[in-house]
């Protein structure tokens, strides 16, 4: 640990991470539980993913009013435009969170932590940022989100590219022109297919660099008016923020778990289906029957009538292969799928070339563009690398946590995460993490999980203080049985058979393991839920 003085304004009660949906949650809260909170933000505003996620077309794939924080002072006065709402109204809803709870005045921007450090003696945690400042705090919450860790893929030749490249996750803030140009575009996971569905139609030539097609599904835009929010916030709201704890993946909607797939009649099951096609959103995924995840033969049938519908969209034969092919690449819904406005139709325009990298991979980038190993050159302008994150445990490993034997927490979880409900790891004491490994967190709709876990974690924080502790660590035993039982949720599904960022096999070298707990959203509240009642237990508390 650099030797630095702390500030006086910095010997905290609660330092956090992360100014996004749990950071901002977290600071409001113990704020008005009396204490003393700072949150240190790599960023130069709030928003989390939503303040780096400002690529063309980037957008929630919730619909309303699933996506917001459930603060009565907050969604009241607070309107959004459309179902599915863009970056840019998300951060205008962290602009309106911040005025709205005076959030600003605690948080420093443009504070990225690198290290942070327990020390035994004093009783709290050393955090450390880039550019100098240090914090000492009695609780230290990790609040980084799945998404703080951009993937730049190791291909040869990426520096030498003459044109302008860009991550979809630190696009740069000035206007970025992709119209008239050659645009290229690797990857088709969430963010690919919208960059793509946006830029499409005004670009000179598209090349999209697909290795896996995207089971997408359609978004169904709408706008929605103020009267609409207006009446569904006085009659509705209140309903539908507790139903989200109710439902699998903290949505509006919910499995079936009543009968399975091939219970139902043909007639039943294409009903449903066609129903939900038309509704548009996750419904077919989150809200389908439940055994579509653990089943093979239902799966089969949901990607078949998924297939036929995307197939029926596309002109060209090669096209209807590469997209939607006859023969699944993975279980359907096993690797998250997007929502889409105009994808497939992208790839029936005459400017537009989809290149299937199984059969012939990028070999290099060159100055003027991606060479691939059949010899062709595809000569670019702008090349976007979609390639996603080092999903859920990256935001946390990129910083050099130290707990109480000085193990970095990269270096205790390199041969596999261990933690406690999710939210606690042994040996790091006074340190909690939301909407990160071994909670409902991918599976889940992001402000559902962070305010359950927010406020388990308040709560936590609460019974310390009332009872005089002032030191609390996972036990090794509960924290060993919470990872069996995550391991053992994940096994009984098809989700070991994608290679997704689900299963950490997105990242090469990276453990391959389930990172998320597949149990459900109410199954995982009910649990933390009797854990508190009992005194939170497999915490130890001094
Ligand atoms: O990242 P991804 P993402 N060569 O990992 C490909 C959330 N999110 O940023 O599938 C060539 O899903 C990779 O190929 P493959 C959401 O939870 C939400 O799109 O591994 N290709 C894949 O196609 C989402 O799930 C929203 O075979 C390479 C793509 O890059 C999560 O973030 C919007 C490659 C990466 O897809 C991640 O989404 C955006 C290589 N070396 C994100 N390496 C919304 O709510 C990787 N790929 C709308």
């Amino acid at each position: 640990m650099t030797s630095t003085q702390t500030a006086p304004d910095l010997d905290l009660d609660v330092l956090i991470i992360g100014a996004g949906f749990g950071g901002i949650h977290q600071l409001h809260h113990l704020r008005k539980m009396g204490l003393k909170a700072k949150i240190f933000e790599a960023g130069e505003n709030l928003g989390g993913t939503w303040y780096w996620n400002t690529y063309p077309g980037a957008r929630v794939d919730t619909d309303l009013p699933a996506y917001q924080l459930s603060i009565p002072e907050l969604y009241k006065d607070w309107t959004f435009s459309e179902k599915f709402p863009d970056y840019r109204e998300l951060q205008a809803y962290f602009a309106y969170a911040d005025q709205k709870l005076d959030l600003r005045k605690d948080i420093f921007f443009d504070s990225r932590v690198k290290e942070a450090s327990w020390d035994e003696k004093e009783g709290k945690w050393t955090i450390l940022t880039e550019n100098g400042k240090v914090a000492k705090a009695k609780l230290f919450l990790m609040c980084t989100g799945i998404g703080s860790k951009h993937y730049v893929p190791d291909i040869k030749g990426l520096d030498t590219f003459k044109g302008e490249c860009y991550h979809t996750a630190r696009w740069p803030k000035e206007k970025v022109d992709w119209k008239r140009k050659r645009v290229g575009v690797i990857g088709t996971g969430a963010s690919g297919v919208q960059v793509i569905q946006e830029v499409a139609p005004d670009v000179d030539h598209l090349t999209v660099f697909q290795r896996t097609p995207n089971m997408a599904l359609p978004m169904r835009q709408e706008k929605v008016s103020k009267e609409t929010q207006d009446k569904m916030k006085e009659e509705l709201y209140p309903t539908i923020f507790r139903r989200l704890r109710q439902t699998f993946g903290g949505f509006a909607y919910h499995l079936i778990t009543e009968k399975g797939t091939m219970d139902a009649t043909p007639e039943e099951r294409r009903l449903l289906w066609e129903t939900y096609w038309e509704q548009g959103g996750f419904r077919i995924w989150v809200a389908n029957y439940a055994d579509i995840f653990t089943n093979q033969v239902a799966n089969d049938q949901v990607y078949a009538f998924w297939r036929d519908k995307t197939r029926d969209r596309l002109k060209d034969e090669r096209m209807k292969e590469k997209l939607a092919p006859m023969v699944p690449p993975h279980p359907f819904g096993t690797k998250r799928p997007s929502l889409e406005q105009r994808y497939f139709e992208v790839f029936n325009q005459p400017n537009v070339t989809l290149v299937d990298l199984n059969e012939t991979p990028i070999e290099q980038i060159t100055e003027k563009g991606v060479r691939c190993k059949d010899g062709t050159e595809h000569e670019l302008d702008i090349l976007v690398l979609a390639t996603g994150f080092d999903a859920v445990t990256g935001g946390m490993t990129a910083i050099d946590v130290k707990g109480s034997d000085g193990e970095s927490i990269g270096y205790k979880w390199k041969d596999g995460v261990a933690t406690y409900l999710g939210m606690t790891v042994t040996t790091y004491p006074n340190m909690f993490f939301l909407y990160g490994p071994q909670g409902p967190t991918g599976l889940s709709n992001g402000p559902s999980s962070v305010e359950m876990q927010s406020e388990w974690i308040l709560d936590c924080i609460k019974y310390m203080l009332d009872n005089g502790y002032k030191r609390v660590e996972a036990d090794t035993t509960a924290e060993a049985k919470w990872r069996d039982w995550v391991m053992e949720l994940t096994e009984q599904t098809l989700f070991p058979l994608a290679k997704s960022w689900y299963m950490g096999a997105n990242i090469p070298g990276k453990k391959i393991q389930p990172v998320n707990f597949a149990g459900g959203v109410p199954t995982y509240y009910q649990h933390i839920t009797e854990i508190a009642q009992k005194r939170y237990e497999g915490l130890i508390f001094e």
